[in-house]
């Protein structure tokens, strides 16, 4: 319905836009489908004679996902404050639909496209925007558009085989190795498939852990507190660049055949960092966030989510200088719990809770 064409408006409006260099900002942690999508989007600006380049703020925090960066030579800056990007003209989005947080994106800077599969907190106004929710990955949007007909992928085109396979990555981590993949990724899997390179596809698909990730794992099993079909967990703290440990312990968790719906939190850097996910169909994780956790004083929600998974991020100011860990850690429990509970009203009436 109505996508068939899209790619020729992607066309217009990038060859639109010549005058100014383009900058592809990752949201949070960038993972292979923000990859895979960032590199199909800098790949269409340098066929249509426009310069982009690859921006993330927040560190790559998986090692499978460092692992494919360095695989593929990826070429990312980080950026580090609003400064680096004063020189760029355009701002492109990919696999998410609002512009990273953590940095302040200048008022020269304009939003031009937004291609994303998640659900957004609100449209954002741009020139081009596609944001699709019947794909599991933001690389099966962009696959399309070049099957279509917007530079198409061939076997001998320069970077071609980087690309497709990034974005062929994108797509299996993202569908859970295609477990949750719709039609429309498989085709684009297919489509792909025939660029990518199968071995370097093998190596990047050898999931490693960091060390601390798996010490992250074990203590959400120590802390795991189930209530009927829902558990929660608490890590504790976790460093930035392991950061993923979190919904990795989460996803851990769900392989439990009694449990359908978990929450695994922890303290990372000066903030609560939470993921959720179900196997529920009746419960929804965007809306679960925001009765759990709601708004902050800008009116944007601490968390959301699309169908199957959900995260939050409540900062924690100046509580978070302290120098005394555990009660800090006891706070940060009893706050989780407590909103938690909003949505799971047992979870108040459970007895790992303290001086009950
Ligand atoms: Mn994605």
């Amino acid at each position: 319905m109505g996508h068939a064409d899209r790619w020729q408006e992607l066309e217009r409006v990038l060859s639109g836009a010549t005058d100014k260099p383009h900058v592809i900002l990752l949201g949070g942690h960038p993972d292979p489908d923000s990859i895979g999508s960032a590199l199909a989007h800098k790949r269409l600006c340098e066929r249509l004679g426009v310069s982009a380049t690859i921006a993330h703020v927040l560190p790559i925090s998986r090692a499978e996902n460092r692992a494919m960066v360095k695989l593929l030579n990826v070429p990312m800056v980080k950026m580090t404050d609003s400064d680096d990007l004063e020189t760029f003209g355009y701002l492109s989005l990919v696999d998410a639909s609002q512009s990273e947080q953590t940095i302040k994106v200048p008022e020269s800077l304009q939003l031009l496209t937004v291609v994303d599969h998640h659900r957004p907190a609100a449209i954002p106004k741009a020139p081009f925007v596609d944001i699709r929710h019947d794909v599991g990955a933001t690389a099966t949007i962009y696959a399309e558009y070049s099957e279509r007909g917007l530079v198409p992928f061939s076997a001998n085109g320069n970077d071609d085989s980087v690309v497709a396979t990034a974005m062929f990555f994108g797509i299996q981590t993202d569908t859970d190795d295609f477990a949750f993949a719709t039609p429309n990724d498989f085709r684009a899997a297919a489509y792909l498939k025939q660029f990518s390179d199968a071995e370097t596809l093998s190596r990047v698909g050898r999931r490693t852990l960091t060390a601390e990730a798996m010490e992250a794992v074990g203590s959400a099993l120590r802390d795991l507190e189930v209530v009927r079909d829902f558990a929660i967990a608490g890590v504790g703290r976790i460093s930035a660049i392991n950061r993923d440990a979190i919904p990795m312990a989460a996803d851990y968790i769900l392989r439990r055949e009694d449990i359908d719906t978990v929450v695994v939190y922890g303290i990372v850097e000066d903030r609560i960092d939470g993921s959720l996910r179900t196997r529920r169909a009746s419960v929804d994780p965007a809306a679960f966030m925001q009765n759990a956790f709601g708004d902050d004083s800008q009116g944007r929600p601490y968390g959301g989510g699309r169908a199957d998974m959900g995260g939050f991020r409540v900062p924690l100011g100046m509580v978070a200088e302290t120098d005394d860990e555990e009660t800090l850690w006891a706070l940060v429990k009893d706050i989780v719990r407590q909103r938690v509970a909003r949505v799971v009203p047992d979870l108040d009436k459970s007895d790992k809770r303290k001086g009950d």
